[in-house]
């Protein structure tokens, strides 16, 4: 191990570590040890016993896997379209990735974040952050579906986000790039980035039922903010970010951000934001930024453009903001379960420091300042010290608590996760990781009470773990077993985009919520054909709306004729089934468009403009029954122009003389 952490030290001295791929632990072995393999393993039959929601990175999506197993369950769309689900392609989902922007079909979500009551984890949702396009979004646990995306003004690289109160009940996101607020000109030279361009971090109200609002923002000097936690029990009120780049360089970050040898953290203070905001101390901004709020029973997303915005400077307004130094570029920003101490991760530091909340409270009440960063005061470094843990290894990235006074924190250089006492900063135990670990998840381990079972640890940097694939291999996640006293290997899978951060949930608090069915009567979609009979065709100009119906095992209509090149057609499909886990796909000959999966009792709508005359078959792309090879029809296209009638029908030519669709042109 010293030969590698000289090496590693000698990177570090570089300034470029991150340039360099991470040295390989001597002692990573090439599987799990003893028989600690069975502790993964769940029969065939058996459930998980928690959930694992993980981000899919620059995928844009969240997955779900369920551990201790590590089977893949979902992938739930939120930031980027998904022709498994139509999600982005139907007519109802397009909203929700509507920006101030337009249409914007990516983004790059980096960390789920669970709600919590009395901060504890309370399955309700798991939010999501867009890197790239500002937004945040939350997932409805029940569906595990995208509920609502807000779009975030003044922001650019929405990284430091989404952490979440005890009682949810903010969602704060802090901007990765400052840069010159929305409402000011923009244009200026990127040279001026100390004058002009600005950091913000938007605090979002949830409400009971889950609807976000943009509370206020806070206008800060131009740094970066990278990772954040808010406080809990004796801390709730207080929310802490790591900050980098307080060098406010613009150009080459990685030498011209490292200079300083110690950064930040900002602690805020958001129950003072909070007073003044109520005293009329926010500034109202004119911004552009989007709300999409998907509509349960309406099966439809709205996409509305909101354009104001409070702000609430926290240079002038002097008491809500403190920095805290913190060697050397913090990265994790983490509180532990007691609300008493955080830990900030120095990702070119060779210590961790370990803040007291207490002292930090003395320290501001007896101004123990060392002066001020561009107008926020700086408390001194050892009056908000509890203690540093002294070489803990090389690369500290994130930490996460078991309850027991314990913290695991991550090292991406020496590729390990080292295990810690709070209290008296002694390392316990360190577990190699394969390779260059980046964040790791307790389940709860953020939250007020952890699950102390796993501790799972996520690849930045994946190497020959699996087999092959390519240029590209497999990203990964590893297992920990962590219910004795050393950590355990256990169990690895692989996983889709990058593995970002994680957050865990008890199996039982979410599964027993979980949704089966839409039920047709209090479906209020506005194209809904709630049995056979109300299937039709409508022609409204060159625009067809085919209001169509689903059910084992055949559309209603199936046959459609006199749509015409020019014609925008609209299949509206309502999927009649009221039996658990029975969705239809629909998909046409053509669309430039992905298929629909409806789910039992919702409508979905696929827009189809045709590009050619002739006969366009249907069908269903979800396997329904044993006639599902069954389930199709067709479309049949005419000229622009040309004297063909709408028709439509269902079993025309059988002999049931009751089909419930007939051709219109002979009623
Ligand atoms: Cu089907």
């Amino acid at each position: 191990m010293k030969n590698i952490q000289q090496t590693c030290m000698a990177l570090l001295a570089a300034a470029s570590l991150f340039s360099f791929n991470a040295c390989k632990p001597k002692s990573a072995g090439s599987a799990v040890s003893g028989d600690a393999a069975i502790k993964a393993y769940v029969p065939p039959g058996k459930y998980d016993e928690f959930y694992n929601f993980v981000s899919g990175g620059f995928s844009g999506q969240m997955s779900v896997y369920g551990l201790p197993s590590g089977r893949l369950f979902r992938v739930i769309p939120v930031f980027s379209v998904d022709p498994e689900k139509g999600y982005g392609y139907s007519e109802e989902t397009k909203p929700m990735l509507m920006t101030s922007h337009g249409f914007v079909p990516w983004d790059d979500l980096h960390h789920p974040e669970l709600s919590q009551t009395n901060g504890e984890i309370d399955g309700r949702w798991v939010f999501g952050n867009a890197n790239n396009t500002p937004r945040v979004a939350r997932i409805d646990l029940t569906t595990f579906r995208t509920a609502e995306i807000i779009e975030l003004p003044n922001s650019a690289g929405n990284h430091s986000s989404p952490f979440i109160t005890e009682n949810t009940e903010y969602v704060v996101a802090g901007t990765r790039f400052s840069v010159p607020p929305d409402y000011t000109n923009g244009d200026v030279p990127i040279s001026t980035y100390k004058e002009n361009f600005r950091g913000t971090i938007s605090f979002i109200s949830v409400a009971k039922d889950g609807k976000m609002d943009i509370a206020f923002q806070l206008l800060l000097p131009g740094v970066n903010f990278d990772l954040s936690h808010a406080g809990k029990g004796p801390s709730h009120g207080w929310f802490f970010f790591s900050c980098y780049n307080s060098e406010q360089a613009n150009t080459l970050l990685e030498v011209n951000a490292s200079q300083r040898d110690k950064d930040f953290i900002l602690a805020v203070n958001w129950k003072k934001a909070e007073e003044y905001l109520k005293a009329g101390k926010g500034v109202k901004q004119k911004v552009k930024y989007a709300r999409n709020r998907y509509d349960e029973n309406a099966h439809t997303a709205t996409h509305e453009i909101l354009d104001e915005v409070t702000v609430l400077d926290a240079v002038a307004l002097k008491d809500i903001c403190y920095m805290i130094p913190c060697p050397k570029s913090p990265h994790g920003c983490d509180v532990d379960p007691t609300g008493e101490y955080i830990v900030g991760s120095g990702k070119l530091a060779a210590l961790i420091p370990v803040f007291s909340f207490q002292k930090l409270q003395k320290a501001i009440a007896d101004k123990t300042f060392e002066g001020e960063y561009e107008g926020i005061p700086v408390v001194k470094y050892e009056a908000a010290l509890h203690g540093e843990v002294q070489k803990p290894g090389l690369g500290p990235l994130h930490t996460e608590f078991d309850g027991k006074g314990n913290a695991y924190t991550s090292f991406f250089v020496s590729s390990e996760i080292v295990k810690w006492n709070i209290k008296d900063l002694k390392v316990l135990d360190r577990a190699p990781t394969y390779y260059s670990i980046g964040h790791l998840c307790v389940p709860g381990g953020d939250s007020k009470k952890p699950s102390p079972k796993y501790v799972i640890g996520y690849n930045k940097i994946t190497k020959d773990r699996y087999l092959p694939t390519g240029p590209e291999l497999a990203q990964s996640a590893q297992i920990y077993d962590i219910s004795g006293d050393k950590m355990q290997l256990i169990n690895d899978f692989p996983t889709i985009g990058e593995p970002h951060y994680a957050q865990a949930a008890p199996a039982e608090l979410i599964s027993k919520n979980s949704r089966k069915i839409y039920k047709i009567e209090e479906n209020k979609n506005p194209y809904v054909a709630k049995g056979e009979k109300e299937s039709k065709v409508v022609r409204e100009g060159n625009k067809v709306h085919v209001y169509m119906t689903s059910i084992r095992s055949h559309f209603s209509p199936d046959n459609i004729e006199g749509v015409k090149l020019g014609d925008e057609v609209y299949f509206h499909v309502t999927n009649l089934e009221q039996d658990w886990d029975v969705p239809h796909g629909f998909a046409v000959k053509g669309a430039a468009n992905a298929e629909l999966l409806i789910m039992p009792g919702e409508t979905q709508t696929l827009k189809w403009v045709p590009d050619r005359v002739g006969i366009f078959p249907i069908y269903c792309t979800d396997f329904c029954s044993a006639l599902h090879q069954e389930m199709q029809g067709y479309v049949r296209v005419s000229p622009k122009g040309s004297n063909v009638p709408i028709t439509f029908s269902l079993g025309k030519n059988s002999s049931d003389p009751k089909a419930p669709v007939k051709d219109s042109t002979k009623q």
